[in-house]
């Protein structure tokens, strides 16, 4: 059984995700960040960073327990253990990987600093806001454009990729609704949402 440390953000939803698609089971411990529960010494033996989501899995390679952070690595960990989502042409994968990198970094890198800026930095100023806004949805704009004439991230079916950037499309859903366009990426997304692992995913721990 894998134990999940996990809180309803795009990184924790990555995993919940993932675990869903994959038919992972999982006992979820749920931390409230705003109540500082990240910090607690029994949280921390677990991510010394004091981040989730992490996980620890009592059958993990070789049969021995492992611990593992960081939602891109936890997610292509659970697409390897299930063997599920992970492409079998050693060129599809490659390009399965640049875009969950591309999730991974530019993407929530942008997104989480525009919650920070929004939510946590002690000053706010809507001009540099508003610049991680716009280079938030170029980043999502290259996935558009990648997305047409295509129903997947990475060859002809669903991988990791896709798993890794729905939680990212759905917190910002409503940025890339505002700004309009993007009809690729919304139609990928409306199958990706249309999924009962991906719905049982975005609801856990509600
Ligand atoms: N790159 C990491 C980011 C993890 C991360 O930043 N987690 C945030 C929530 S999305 C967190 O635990 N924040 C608690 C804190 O900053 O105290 C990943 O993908 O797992």
């Amino acid at each position: 059984m894998i134990d999940l440390y996990f809180a309803p953000t795009a990184n924790g939803q990555r995993v919940t995700v993932a675990f869903e698609e994959c038919g992972i089971a999982y006992r979820l411990h749920k931390l409230n960040l705003a109540g500082g529960e990240q910090h607690r010494p029994e949280f921390l033996r677990v991510n010394p960073a004091g981040l989730m989501p992490a996980i620890v899995d009592d059958d993990g390679p070789g049969g021995k327990p492992i611990t593992l952070t960081q939602s891109a690595a936890i997610v292509i960990y659970a697409a390897e253990k299930s063997g599920r989502f992970v492409p079998t042409d050693p060129a599809v994968r490659v390009h399965a990987l640049q875009w969950a990198m591309q999730a991974a970094s530019d993407i929530s890198g942008t997104s989480g600093t525009i919650f920070r800026l929004e939510v946590t930095a002690p000053e706010k100023s809507l001009a540099i806001t508003d610049y991680f806004k716009g280079r938030l949805l170029t980043f999502f704009g290259d996935v558009d454009r990648h997305l047409e004439g295509r129903a997947w991230l990475a060859g002809d079916a669903l991988s990791f990729a896709d798993l890794m950037l729905y939680p990212n499309f759905a917190a910002r859903r409503a940025l890339i609704e505002a700004a309009g366009g993007f009809p690729n990426l919304q139609r990928w997304a409306a199958v990706m949402a249309a999924r009962p692992g991906v719905q049982k995913g975005m609801a856990a721990g509600g």
